[in-house]
């Protein structure tokens, strides 16, 4: 039987959740944001609704910058309130897991789904159900989301993402080549910026410049292992399973320091308290992580983030220290102001 996977994602999500609860609030730019404290300005934006999106404002800009592009608009700039998000959220994931075979939360917002045995390996029942779970979702919660439908996991995250917000992208098996060929490499999951340049370099700059290219030729540019899962992922070849791993948290601190600095030493020093008390609302909510990720605002207030993905689930705290130490470490980071 046709294996058939999905991909499922919130739009905007955390400004949409806003949006929501404040509905007079659905005509204007929203921008959710994280305030670090430092200046009423500082911080940086964690998302925004499309209304925003049109004046440029982006995830991961800084406040001022987004007040700037937004500058004599009238605009609501809300503080992220992520137990608020994670409620919307589990619920959310409850519902779905009910509808489909098997669900795996790959983000707060986002999820994929195997719905292979309930289909019967139908594209048309596929895209019933996902037309049934987009209803869902807006009858229960009145969020609307982006789903993409594939013969496996890398197509069906691509497709989701096709067609935003409130959109329903279906690649049938034999459309996956063509759908796939001409799209950049970074759509890929899993290709960063790193693996694009290295890719470029080599000349490949498309799906189906990735599809066929000699296996040596990968290999010598990024490396045995992610050639394999390139190859598999750009010919539509990619037989990762969707596993149902539970639940999915993600938890953040944010420091501010007192003064600009380089000091590396300096800046760890002010980061431990943070990382310790993260720590004891992991251990507490007996959860273990997999993914750490750092973001840095520098003195011109852009930003920089790094993240990784760990081998396996730890609650380790020397781990931690460690991931975020190396993340803080690499040269264009060590340059923290807040
Ligand atoms: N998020 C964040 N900082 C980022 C990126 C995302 O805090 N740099 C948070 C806010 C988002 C949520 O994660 O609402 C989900 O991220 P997505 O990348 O899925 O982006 P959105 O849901 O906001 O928008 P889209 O409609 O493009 O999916
Ligand atoms: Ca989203
Ligand atoms: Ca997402």
């Amino acid at each position: 039987m046709n294996r058939i996977v999905g991909h499922l994602d919130l739009d905007y999500f955390y400004a949409q959740v806003e949006e929501i609860e404040a509905p007079a609030l659905k005509e204007t730019p929203i921008v959710v944001c994280v305030f670090s404290g430092r200046t009423e300005e500082s911080g940086v934006v964690s998302t925004s609704n499309y209304k925003a999106r049109e004046y440029g404002v982006r995830s991961g800009m800084p406040i001022a910058l987004a007040k700037r592009r937004l500058n004599g608009i009238e605009a609501a700039f809300i503080p992220m309130n992520h137990g608020k998000y994670e409620a919307y959220s589990n619920r959310v994931m409850e519902t779905l897991r009910s509808q489909v075979d098997v669900l795996e939360q790959a983000g707060i917002d986002e999820a994929f789904f195997d719905i292979t045995k309930r289909t019967g390996g139908g594209y048309e029942a596929a895209t019933a159900l996902a037309l049934e779970l987009k209803a869902r979702v807006f009858r229960e919660e009145k969020l609307t989301c982006s789903i993409g439908i594939g013969p496996n996991k890398v197509v069906a995250k691509i497709a989701s993402d096709f067609k935003k917000p409130n959109g329903l992208t279906v690649v049938r098996d034999e459309e996956a080549p063509s759908f796939l060929s001409p799209l950049p490499i970074d759509k890929i999951y899993g290709v960063g910026p790193k693996t694009t340049k290295l890719l470029e370099e080599g000349g490949i700059k498309t799906i189906g410049a990735l599809a066929s290219a000699p296996t040596e030729n990968l290999e010598d540019l990024v490396g045995k292992r992610l050639a394999a899962y390139l190859h598999d992922a750009s010919n539509s070849t990619d037989d990762e399973q969707v596993v149902d791993r539970g639940g999915f948290s993600q938890l953040s601190r944010i420091i501010t320091l007192k003064q600009d600095s380089h000091d590396l030493d300096q800046i760890a020093g002010a980061l431990a308290p943070a990382l310790k008390d993260l720590h004891e609302r992991l251990v507490s909510e007996n959860l273990f992580f997999r993914s750490v990720s750092a973001i840095g605002i520098l003195k011109d207030l852009s930003t920089r983030t790094r993240s990784k993905t760990l081998e396996s689930p730890t609650n380790d705290y020397p781990v931690l220290e460690k991931e975020v130490k190396e993340m803080a470490n690499q040269r264009s980071l060590a340059e923290f102001t807040g």
